[in-house]
C-alpha cells in the first residue's frame, strides 16, 4: 500500500494544532450539521436552505487570522458534507453554491486566504451524500423509506465515479491540497435495536483503493485520513470526541493521529446550543493531546452569514492569549518519555521538557525520575527561574521534602501565575 511522503507526515506532526472547518447550508437551520437526517427531512424540505443560503458578510481572512491568533498551523474544510451541498460550484452537480443566491465558489477563498496567513489547507470530504441520485438508500439516509423516493435505478458504481470526478475537481482546482479528510464508511455498523444497519457502505462501495491511488497521483503531499475502510492505508487516525489514554499504538507501531474536537457539540452551527467548553479546557485537551504524541483539530461552524459568532471567535483569542506565551511547547513538541506526576502533563522538544500543571500544588512539586536530570528551570509564561531543591536540604527533619530519591523537587511560587 501507498504511504505518504515522510517529510510531510513530519510537518504535519510538528503543526500539532489544526482548525477545522463545518460549513453549509445546514448553518441556515442551526441545529446541528445532520439535521436533514435527524429531523427526516425530504429534499423539498431541505431546499429552502439553499434558496437562502446568501452569505453576505463571508470574510475568510478573518477566519484565516482568528485560526493563525489561536495558534493554528493549518485548516480542515468541509467542501461537501452528507447532505452532499457542495461549497464550489463543481461541474459534476447543480446541488453547489451555484444554486444558491450566493452563487459563487468559496471553496477557492477559504483556501487562498489560510493560504496566504501561512497555514496549510485541507479538505473534509464526506463519502455519504443523501442528494445524488445514484447513492443507494441506506440506514442513515433520510429518505429510506419515503414514499416517492426509489431504491431500484440507484447504481453505487455510478455514485463512486461521481465522488472520484468531484475528488479530482478540488485535487486539481485548488492544488496543493495538504490533507483529504474522508468521512465515513460504516460496513459493519448495526442500528439503534442492535440489527446489522441496511446498506451499510465501505471499501468497495467507495472504490477506496482507487481513491487512495487517485488523491496519491494528484496531490503527492496530501496525507489521507482512516475512514475509508481499508485497513493499513492511513496516514493517521482520527479519534472523534474523546482523547485515547496514551499515544496511539497500532500492530505495535506508534501512529499519528489526529483528535477532532467541537466547541459545543455541534459540528455546524448551532444557534441554541449552550454545550460551550471553555477555553481553559480546550488548552488542556490541546497540551493532553502533544503530550500524547497527537494533533487536536478544533472546530468552528460558521454561521448563515459568513461569520464565526463571538462565542467562537472568543474562545479562539483565549487559546491565542495561551499561545503566544506557551506555543513553545505545543508547536514541534510531542511526548516525553518521563511520567509526569499526577494531575501534570510533559510535553518534549529537543532537550526541553515542559510541565503542564493542570492542578497546581501548595508549593513543591516532586518528578519522579528527574533528579540529576535537569540543569535549569523556568517559567514560560515570564522566563522567571524556578528553584531546584537540593537533594539534601531538610535532611534530618521529619518533613523531609524528597519523596524518593529519583524525584526533582521543583519550588513554585505558592499562587499559580495569573496568565
Ligand atoms: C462524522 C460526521 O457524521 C459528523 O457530522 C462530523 O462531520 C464528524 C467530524 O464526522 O461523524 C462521525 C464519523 C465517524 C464516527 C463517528 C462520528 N466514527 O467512526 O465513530
Amino acid at each position: 500500500m501507498t504511504a505518504a511522503d515522510p517529510a510531510r507526515l513530519e510537518e504535519f506532526r510538528r503543526q500539532r494544532f489544526g482548525m477545522f472547518i463545518h460549513w453549509g447550508v445546514y448553518a441556515l437551520a442551526a441545529r446541528h450539521e445532520w439535521v436533514r437526517n435527524r429531523e427526516r427531512l425530504s429534499r423539498e424540505q431541505y431546499q429552502p436552505y439553499l434558496d437562502r443560503f446568501d452569505p453576505d458578510l463571508f470574510d475568510p481572512s478573518v477566519w484565516a487570522r482568528a485560526a493563525r491568533d489561536a495558534g493554528m498551523r493549518y485548516m480542515v474544510l468541509t467542501t461537501k458534507h452528507h447532505d452532499g451541498f457542495c461549497l464550489w460550484d463543481s461541474e459534476l452537480t447543480d446541488y453547489s453554491v451555484r444554486s444558491t443566491p450566493c452563487g459563487k465558489d468559496l471553496v477557492g477563498p477559504i483556501a487562498d486566504a489560510f493560504r496566504r496567513e501561512g497555514l496549510g489547507v485541507g479538505f473534509y470530504h464526506s463519502l455519504l451524500d443523501w442528494q445524488q441520485p445514484d447513492f443507494p438508500l441506506d440506514g442513515l439516509h433520510p429518505d429510506l423509506g419515503r414514499d416517492g423516493v426509489e431504491q431500484d435505478g440507484r447504481d453505487v458504481s455510478r455514485y463512486a465515479d461521481y465522488l472520484h470526478g468531484q475528488v479530482e475537481e478540488l485535487l486539481t482546482r485548488y492544488a496543493p491540497v495538504d490533507t483529504m479528510w474522508f468521512d465515513f464508511s460504516y460496513p459493519n455498523r448495526r442500528d439503534a435495536q442492535g440489527r446489522p444497519l441496511v446498506g451499510g457502505k465501505g471499501r468497495a462501495d467507495w472504490r477506496s483503493d482507487d481513491l487512495i491511488a487517485l488523491v496519491r497521483r494528484l496531490a503527492p503531499r496530501a496525507l489521507i485520513n482512516d475512514r475509508l475502510d481499508v485497513p493499513g492505508a492511513a496516514d493517521f487516525v482520527t479519534p472523534e470526541q474523546y482523547q485515547p489514554v496514551a499515544p496511539i499504538v497500532v500492530d505495535g507501531v506508534p501512529v499519528t493521529w489526529e483528535a477532532c474536537q467541537t466547541l459545543n457539540g455541534s459540528w455546524g452551527y448551532h444557534r441554541d446550543n449552550l454545550d460551550w467548553k471553555s477555553p481553559e479546557l480546550l488548552i488542556k485537551l490541546l497540551v493532553d493531546t502533544v503530550a500524547k504524541d497527537g494533533n487536536l483539530l478544533l472546530n468552528v461552524g460558521p454561521n448563515g452569514r459568513g461569520e464565526l459568532e463571538p462565542r467562537a471567535l472568543d474562545t479562539l483569542a483565549e487559546i491565542g492569549r495561551w499561545m503566544r506565551l506557551h506555543s513553545r511547547s505545543i508547536h514541534d513538541a510531542g511526548a516525553s518519555v518521563y511520567r509526569p506526576p499526577a494531575d501534570c502533563r510533559y510535553t518534549q522538544r529537543g532537550d526541553r521538557l515542559y510541565l503542564h500543571v493542570f492542578s497546581w500544588p501548595f508549593k513543591h512539586l516532586h518528578l519522579p525520575g528527574l533528579a540529576g536530570k535537569v540543569r535549569h528551570a523556568q517559567l514560560l509564561n515570564d522566563a522567571s527561574e524556578i528553584r531546584l531543591v537540593p537533594h539534601d536540604e531538610g535532611a534530618g527533619t521529619h518533613h523531609a521534602l524528597r519523596t524518593s530519591p529519583d524525584d526533582l523537587t521543583l519550588e513554585l511560587p505558592i499562587q499559580r501565575p495569573n496568565v
